[in-house]
């Protein structure tokens, strides 16, 4: 079934093949999506189009936007508006953090480091929202990546615990705010999965085993299951589902 037939969706953060929004873009154009792509980095764009057309996947639009600078999301947003005029769905899935704040001591983070990890993950979220809204004429959902670090202490997570920690919270004020447009806002807390970004986090190998050896299901999670997930949020399927964190990591979270 085409979930997602005829709609716009926009995806912002595939940076290469492992990125969970590229999972993500699978799962959407599966579905029936027109997708909309941002990026931040030139290089990402490249890899962006190359993995696009090796997938014979065509993309509605694809806009820069850096989310640590508003006049660049308000421009992203206005081209995606002139161009798609409706959309129905947002992805968000970047985050950011000094790799040597990813290690050693929570206490130990600089301000600038805090401010940055709050800045392009959490704060982001906020300012892509309300972007975003004056498009969605027709209400949608809007999805987030989030991880277990937010309810809990995972070694060398540090920072970037914290701000998703913040992340969190937004989905749910951002919830209530654009809940009267008949918007929702969720977000996805998924097991850990070997990405470009998960590379800094100290110690990540071992976190990805003991999710095989001790979550319910005994195996890892990957893009794909991510990308179902984010699909259902983003469907009608869940059109009774907003504030809501849904963790897709194999049970991981559940077990003492
Ligand atoms: O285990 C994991 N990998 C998990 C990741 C478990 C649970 C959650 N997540 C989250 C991450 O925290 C993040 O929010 O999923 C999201 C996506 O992460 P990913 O797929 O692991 O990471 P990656 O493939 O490295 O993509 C991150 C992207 C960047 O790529 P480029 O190279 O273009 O910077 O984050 C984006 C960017 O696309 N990004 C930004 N985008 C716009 N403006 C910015 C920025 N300032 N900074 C980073």
């Amino acid at each position: 079934t085409a979930l997602l037939k005829d709609k716009n969706i926009v995806v912002m953060g595939v940076a290469n093949n492992r990125s969970i929004a590229w999972g993500i873009t699978r799962s959407l154009y599966n579905a029936g999506a027109n997708l909309i792509f941002t990026y931040r980095q030139e290089r990402s764009k490249q890899k962006l189009e190359k993995l696009l057309e090796k997938n014979g996947i065509e993309a509605k639009l694809i806009v820069s936007c850096d989310v640590e600078n508003d006049e660049s999301i308000k421009q992203a947003f206005q081209e995606v508006g002139d161009q798609a005029d409706i959309i129905h769905g947002l992805v968000h899935s970047v985050a950011f953090a000094n790799t040597d704040e990813l290690k050693g001591d929570y206490a130990d983070t600089s301000r600038e480091g805090y401010l940055t990890a709050q800045n392009i993950s959490a704060y982001s979220l906020a300012a892509v929202t309300r972007e975003a809204r004056k498009f969605m004429t027709e209400g949608g959902g809007i999805v987030t990546q989030t991880y277990l670090g937010a309810e809990r202490v995972v070694p060398n997570y540090n920072v970037m615990g914290v701000a998703k920690a913040a992340l969190e919270a937004s989905v749910r004020y951002l919830a209530e705010d654009v809940g009267k447009d008949g918007i929702r806002v969720n977000a996805v807390s998924a097991g850990p999965i070997r990405t470009l970004s998960a590379k800094g986090v100290s110690g990540f190998n071992d976190k990805m085993s003991v999710v095989e050896e001790k979550a319910p299901l005994r195996r890892q999670v990957d893009q794909d299951q991510v990308g179902d997930a984010t699909l259902f949020l983003l469907s009608d399927l869940a059109r009774g589902v907003t504030g809501e964190v849904l963790h897709v990591d194999s049970g991981f979270h559940i077990v003492a």
